[in-house]
């Protein structure tokens, strides 16, 4: 069990809002709730006040949190990573024909945000199907996709208007290894400079290998002003888009890493969609860090398709 508190000054005293978090093993989350909230409200009985539970925000279906967070890296130490351990439940990987092509980022039980460019070649959502987990094969799970709503607006070979949004023919039931990440709010300023991560199953290095386990990397948010430099991408910068990586290069996303998440903690830990990878000029080159869409530019466009 997990616990954020967050307090505020209230005149007649201090208003505390405490989340409580239970990881169950067991598929029935309503029978669970209702037992939990009874034990609670039982227990709050005992406290004068007007103390309540507001269970409709219920942390069984939280988002951006992280509870299989392994404080070893596989890699680096050699160690043993657990099948399917879901450090990252919100990123999927798009299939066609069973191979991986692209990324996406679970924001609810049936929807996933992506990039309209992957589906440059098919947007029929029999071809295409989602896969959760750690490692490509054997995946954690995997889903039939029932519809593929791209972005109208977006026209290739042009960058803009990047995003789209699919259906999972079936919900999944959230687990600590599968679950959804934040949306930001269409106001929500990002700030630059500050720490994000990139993850996906994208090639290593420009025309590289694809890997079949999950590949993380942290990179910097880049100021459009910066990032529209003439000797970075001199002005192809819209405010639909937002750079992340770093000007000396090394660090990117890649192709294959295209429709998935590049994500930011909030105080509380809890993690939010900033940008979906997009483009660039080759990966990881001086100059040409990762260019992202920006979700909160086009949360109302979510909402609209997703009602989320
Ligand atoms: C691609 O081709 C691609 N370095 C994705 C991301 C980046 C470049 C290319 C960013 O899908």
């Amino acid at each position: 069990m997990g616990m954020n508190r967050n307090k505020s000054p209230d005149t007649g005293g201090v208003i505390a809002q405490v989340v409580l978090m239970f990881l169950f093993s067991s598929t029935d989350n309503t029978a669970l709730r209702m037992a939990v909230d009874k034990i609670l409200q039982e227990r709050l009985k005992m406290y004068p006040g007007s103390a309540r539970i507001n269970l409709s925000s219920s942390t069984l279906t939280v988002c951006g949190l992280r509870y299989n967070r392994s404080t070893v890296s596989p890699r680096i130490t050699g160690g043993v990573e657990i099948w399917g351990s879901g450090e990252w439940p919100w990123q999927a990987s798009l299939m066609r024909n069973n191979i991986h092509r692209c990324g996406a980022t679970l924001i609810s039980n049936t929807w996933l945000v992506s990039a309209a460019h992957c589906f440059k070649e098919s947007s029929n959502p029999r071809l295409w199907t989602v896969s959760f987990g750690t490692y490509l094969t054997p995946s954690l799970l995997v889903r039939p996709v029932k519809t593929i709503i791209v972005h109208e607006k977006y026209r290739y070979p042009a960058h803009e208007y990047d995003i789209a949004v699919l259906q999972l023919a079936k919900g999944v039931d959230f687990t600590s290894a599968v679950h959804r990440v934040c949306l930001p709010d269409a106001s929500e300023m990002i700030p630059y400079n500050i720490d994000a991560v990139i993850t996906g199953w994208g090639a290593m290095s420009d025309d590289g290998e694809t890997p079949n386990v999950l590949q993380e990397a942290t990179v910097k948010l880049i100021d459009s002003n910066t990032c529209n430099r003439k000797e970075v991408y001199n002005g192809a910068i819209t405010p639909g888009m937002i750079c992340a990586g770093y000007l000396e290069g090394g660090v990117d996303s890649c192709q294959g890493d295209s429709g998935g998440p590049l994500v930011t903690p909030d105080t509380r830990n809890m993690w939010y969609l900033v940008g979906i990878v997009s483009w660039g000029d080759e990966c990881a080159k001086p100059n040409k860090p990762g260019v992202y869409t920006r979700v909160t530019y086009f949360r109302d466009w979510i909402t609209k398709y997703t009602g989320l």
